[in-house]
Protein backbone atom coordinates (compact mmCIF):
# COMPACT_ATOMS: atom_id res chain seq x y z
CA UNK A 1 0.00 0.00 0.00
CA UNK A 2 0.89 3.63 -0.27
CA UNK A 3 1.33 4.63 3.43
CA UNK A 4 3.35 1.62 4.16
CA UNK A 5 5.88 2.38 0.35
CA UNK A 6 6.18 5.77 2.65
CA UNK A 7 7.68 4.21 5.66
CA UNK A 8 9.30 1.82 3.73
CA UNK A 9 11.13 4.52 2.04
CA UNK A 10 12.01 6.43 5.10
CA UNK A 11 13.57 3.20 6.33
CA UNK A 12 15.61 2.68 3.04
CA UNK A 13 16.78 5.98 1.98
CA UNK A 14 17.51 7.43 6.00
CA UNK A 15 15.02 10.51 5.96
CA UNK A 16 13.31 11.36 8.74
CA UNK A 17 9.80 12.10 9.23
CA UNK A 18 7.21 13.29 12.20
CA UNK A 19 3.68 12.25 13.35
CA UNK A 20 1.68 14.37 15.03
CA UNK A 21 -0.66 12.50 17.37
CA UNK A 22 -4.43 13.53 18.33
CA UNK A 23 -5.99 12.23 21.08
CA UNK A 24 -9.62 12.29 20.30
CA UNK A 25 -10.20 12.13 24.03
CA UNK A 26 -8.12 15.79 24.62
CA UNK A 27 -10.01 17.64 21.66
CA UNK A 28 -13.11 17.80 20.45
CA UNK A 29 -14.59 18.10 17.27
CA UNK A 30 -15.26 21.79 17.66
CA UNK A 31 -11.77 22.53 18.28
CA UNK A 32 -9.98 20.86 15.34
CA UNK A 33 -9.93 23.80 13.53
CA UNK A 34 -7.49 25.87 15.46
CA UNK A 35 -4.68 23.34 16.07
CA UNK A 36 -3.61 24.98 12.82
CA UNK A 37 -3.12 21.28 11.17
CA UNK A 38 -2.88 22.17 7.59
CA UNK A 39 -0.22 24.66 7.55
CA UNK A 40 1.79 22.47 10.43
CA UNK A 41 4.23 20.52 7.91
CA UNK A 42 4.11 16.89 9.33
CA UNK A 43 4.35 14.22 7.67
CA UNK A 44 1.62 11.95 9.24
CA UNK A 45 -1.38 12.55 11.85
CA UNK A 46 -1.44 9.65 14.02
CA UNK A 47 -5.37 9.95 16.09
CA UNK A 48 -6.35 7.50 18.35
CA UNK A 49 -5.94 7.19 22.44
CA UNK A 50 -5.51 4.79 25.34
CA UNK A 51 -9.19 6.04 26.29
CA UNK A 52 -11.42 2.55 25.65
CA UNK A 53 -14.40 4.05 24.36
CA UNK A 54 -14.04 7.67 22.48
CA UNK A 55 -17.37 9.46 22.08
CA UNK A 56 -17.56 11.44 18.47
CA UNK A 57 -14.56 9.11 17.35
CA UNK A 58 -15.96 9.21 13.47
CA UNK A 59 -16.46 13.18 13.62
CA UNK A 60 -12.76 14.21 14.84
CA UNK A 61 -11.71 11.92 12.59
CA UNK A 62 -13.53 13.40 9.68
CA UNK A 63 -12.75 16.48 11.00
CA UNK A 64 -9.00 16.11 11.00
CA UNK A 65 -9.33 14.70 7.64
CA UNK A 66 -10.97 18.12 6.43
CA UNK A 67 -7.67 19.77 8.02
CA UNK A 68 -5.00 17.44 6.60
CA UNK A 69 -5.38 17.70 2.92
CA UNK A 70 -2.86 15.65 1.59
CA UNK A 71 -1.33 14.88 4.99
CA UNK A 72 -2.16 10.87 5.71
CA UNK A 73 -4.62 10.56 8.45
CA UNK A 74 -3.63 7.38 10.28
CA UNK A 75 -5.37 5.77 13.23
CA UNK A 76 -3.45 4.23 16.17
CA UNK A 77 -6.48 2.71 18.04
CA UNK A 78 -6.47 2.19 21.45
CA UNK A 79 -9.54 -0.29 21.28
CA UNK A 80 -11.66 -1.80 18.36
CA UNK A 81 -14.22 0.62 18.98
CA UNK A 82 -11.36 3.44 17.94
CA UNK A 83 -12.13 2.53 14.14
CA UNK A 84 -13.11 5.31 11.02
CA UNK A 85 -13.72 5.12 7.62
CA UNK A 86 -12.36 8.81 7.13
CA UNK A 87 -8.64 8.01 7.96
CA UNK A 88 -6.24 6.48 4.87
CA UNK A 89 -4.79 3.57 7.30
CA UNK A 90 -4.67 2.42 10.52
CA UNK A 91 -2.08 0.79 12.72
CA UNK A 92 -3.21 -2.49 13.15
CA UNK A 93 -1.77 -3.14 16.55
CA UNK A 94 -0.20 -5.42 19.15
CA UNK A 95 0.63 -4.49 22.18
CA UNK A 96 3.82 -7.29 22.74
CA UNK A 97 5.51 -5.90 25.38
CA UNK A 98 2.69 -7.07 27.26
CA UNK A 99 1.32 -10.30 28.26
CA UNK A 100 -2.88 -9.16 28.00
CA UNK A 101 -4.40 -11.24 25.81
CA UNK A 102 -7.26 -8.37 25.21
CA UNK A 103 -4.42 -6.43 23.66
CA UNK A 104 -2.62 -8.96 22.17
CA UNK A 105 -5.58 -10.00 20.38
CA UNK A 106 -8.77 -10.06 21.90
CA UNK A 107 -9.38 -6.41 20.30
CA UNK A 108 -8.62 -7.08 16.55
CA UNK A 109 -10.37 -9.81 16.70
CA UNK A 110 -13.67 -7.87 18.03
CA UNK A 111 -12.39 -4.99 14.71
CA UNK A 112 -11.63 -7.60 11.91
CA UNK A 113 -15.04 -7.49 9.76
CA UNK A 114 -15.28 -3.57 10.92
CA UNK A 115 -11.62 -2.87 9.49
CA UNK A 116 -12.32 -5.21 6.26
CA UNK A 117 -15.55 -3.70 5.58
CA UNK A 118 -13.53 0.02 5.29
CA UNK A 119 -10.82 1.08 2.98
CA UNK A 120 -8.25 1.98 5.40
CA UNK A 121 -4.59 0.72 4.56
CA UNK A 122 -4.03 -1.82 7.36
CA UNK A 123 -0.11 -1.64 8.37
CA UNK A 124 0.22 -4.53 10.98
CA UNK A 125 2.18 -3.27 13.72
CA UNK A 126 4.47 -5.11 16.59
CA UNK A 127 3.43 -2.08 19.34
CA UNK A 128 6.25 -2.08 22.47
CA UNK A 129 5.78 0.16 25.36
CA UNK A 130 9.27 0.33 26.94
CA UNK A 131 10.41 2.80 29.54
CA UNK A 132 12.46 3.28 33.12
CA UNK A 133 9.23 1.32 34.79
CA UNK A 134 6.52 4.51 34.85
CA UNK A 135 2.64 3.13 34.89
CA UNK A 136 1.12 5.81 32.77
CA UNK A 137 -2.16 5.61 30.70
CA UNK A 138 -1.22 2.93 28.56
CA UNK A 139 -0.35 0.80 31.46
CA UNK A 140 -4.00 2.09 33.50
CA UNK A 141 -5.93 0.95 29.88
CA UNK A 142 -3.94 -2.31 29.26
CA UNK A 143 -2.78 -3.32 32.86
CA UNK A 144 0.12 -4.70 31.53
CA UNK A 145 3.40 -3.85 32.42
CA UNK A 146 6.37 -2.16 30.39
CA UNK A 147 9.47 -4.02 29.20
CA UNK A 148 12.58 -1.86 30.92
CA UNK A 149 14.70 0.27 29.20
CA UNK A 150 17.33 -1.55 31.03
CA UNK A 151 16.66 -4.74 29.44
CA UNK A 152 17.53 -4.00 25.74
CA UNK A 153 17.79 -7.89 25.01
CA UNK A 154 14.25 -8.47 26.24
CA UNK A 155 13.09 -5.38 24.35
CA UNK A 156 14.89 -6.73 20.73
CA UNK A 157 13.75 -10.15 21.37
CA UNK A 158 10.52 -8.83 21.35
CA UNK A 159 10.85 -6.83 18.41
CA UNK A 160 11.95 -9.58 16.41
CA UNK A 161 9.12 -12.07 17.35
CA UNK A 162 6.60 -9.17 15.81
CA UNK A 163 9.11 -9.06 12.80
CA UNK A 164 8.74 -12.98 12.25
CA UNK A 165 4.86 -13.00 12.74
CA UNK A 166 4.59 -10.89 9.92
CA UNK A 167 4.55 -7.43 11.47
CA UNK A 168 5.45 -4.54 9.26
CA UNK A 169 6.09 -1.42 11.36
CA UNK A 170 8.00 -1.21 14.75
CA UNK A 171 6.50 1.12 16.97
CA UNK A 172 8.54 1.65 20.28
CA UNK A 173 6.39 3.82 22.94
CA UNK A 174 7.32 4.79 26.09
CA UNK A 175 4.01 5.58 26.62
CA UNK A 176 2.09 9.77 26.72
CA UNK A 177 4.37 12.04 28.56
CA UNK A 178 7.00 9.66 30.12
CA UNK A 179 9.22 11.81 31.77
CA UNK A 180 11.67 8.72 30.42
CA UNK A 181 11.75 8.07 26.57
CA UNK A 182 12.57 4.80 25.29
CA UNK A 183 16.42 4.40 25.84
CA UNK A 184 18.79 4.88 23.18
CA UNK A 185 20.28 1.65 22.51
CA UNK A 186 17.05 0.57 22.49
CA UNK A 187 16.28 2.27 19.64
CA UNK A 188 19.81 1.18 17.98
CA UNK A 189 19.77 -2.75 18.70
CA UNK A 190 16.21 -2.98 17.78
CA UNK A 191 16.38 -0.81 14.36
CA UNK A 192 19.68 -3.43 13.52
CA UNK A 193 17.82 -6.46 14.62
CA UNK A 194 14.74 -5.91 13.04
CA UNK A 195 15.78 -3.69 9.79
CA UNK A 196 12.54 -2.20 8.91
CA UNK A 197 10.70 0.99 9.36
CA UNK A 198 10.62 2.39 13.01
CA UNK A 199 8.21 4.75 15.07
CA UNK A 200 9.45 6.12 17.97
CA UNK A 201 7.25 7.84 20.40
CA UNK A 202 6.30 8.84 24.07
CA UNK A 203 7.42 11.71 26.13
CA UNK A 204 9.60 13.28 23.58
CA UNK A 205 9.38 16.90 24.65
CA UNK A 206 12.91 18.54 24.28
CA UNK A 207 14.74 19.09 20.72
CA UNK A 208 17.57 17.23 22.49
CA UNK A 209 15.43 13.91 23.23
CA UNK A 210 14.08 14.63 19.64
CA UNK A 211 17.83 14.14 18.35
CA UNK A 212 18.60 10.81 20.23
CA UNK A 213 16.15 9.40 19.08
CA UNK A 214 16.62 10.27 15.51
CA UNK A 215 20.01 9.59 15.73
CA UNK A 216 19.91 6.35 17.45
CA UNK A 217 17.63 5.07 14.43
CA UNK A 218 14.02 6.13 14.65
CA UNK A 219 12.52 6.95 11.30
CA UNK A 220 9.12 8.25 12.51
CA UNK A 221 8.92 10.67 15.60
CA UNK A 222 5.70 10.33 17.20
CA UNK A 223 4.92 13.88 18.97
CA UNK A 224 1.76 14.16 21.17
CA UNK A 225 2.12 15.98 24.62
CA UNK A 226 4.68 18.30 23.81
CA UNK A 227 2.93 19.56 20.84
CA UNK A 228 0.07 21.03 23.04
CA UNK A 229 2.51 22.11 25.77
CA UNK A 230 4.82 23.98 23.65
CA UNK A 231 4.37 24.24 19.45
CA UNK A 232 7.40 25.78 19.16
CA UNK A 233 9.00 22.44 19.63
CA UNK A 234 6.89 21.03 16.15
CA UNK A 235 8.77 23.52 14.42
CA UNK A 236 12.21 22.84 16.23
CA UNK A 237 11.92 19.04 15.37
CA UNK A 238 10.48 19.99 11.62
CA UNK A 239 13.64 22.36 11.07
CA UNK A 240 16.39 19.47 12.34
CA UNK A 241 14.67 16.99 10.22
CA UNK A 242 14.46 19.28 7.63
CA UNK A 243 18.63 19.66 8.52
CA UNK A 244 18.78 15.61 7.78
CA UNK A 245 17.02 15.14 5.33
CA UNK A 246 18.47 17.81 3.39
CA UNK A 247 21.80 16.73 4.04
CA UNK A 248 21.17 12.95 3.09
CA UNK A 249 20.08 14.83 -0.17
CA UNK A 250 23.24 16.38 -0.78
CA UNK A 251 25.70 13.27 -0.12
C1 LIG B 1 2.16 8.12 22.91
O1 LIG B 1 3.96 8.01 21.37
C2 LIG B 1 2.86 8.77 21.77
O2 LIG B 1 1.46 7.00 22.49
C3 LIG B 1 3.19 10.22 22.03
O3 LIG B 1 3.54 10.50 23.34
O4 LIG B 1 2.19 12.46 24.07
O5 LIG B 1 4.39 11.93 25.16
O6 LIG B 1 4.31 12.84 22.85
P1 LIG B 1 3.60 12.00 23.88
Amino acid sequence: GKIFELFQDLHLSGRKAIAWLIDPDKVGVDEIKRLGISRSQVDFIFVGGSQMQVDFFDEVVSAIKAEAGKIPVILFPGSHAQLSQSADGILFLSLLSGRNPRFLIEEQVKSSRQVEAMDLEVLATAYLLVNDGQLGSVHYASDTLPILNSNVELAVETALAGKYLGMKLTYLDAGSGSPSPVNPAVISEIKSAVNGPLIVGGGLDTIEKCKVALDSGADLLVLGNAIEKDPSLLAEVLDQIQIRNFSLNVN
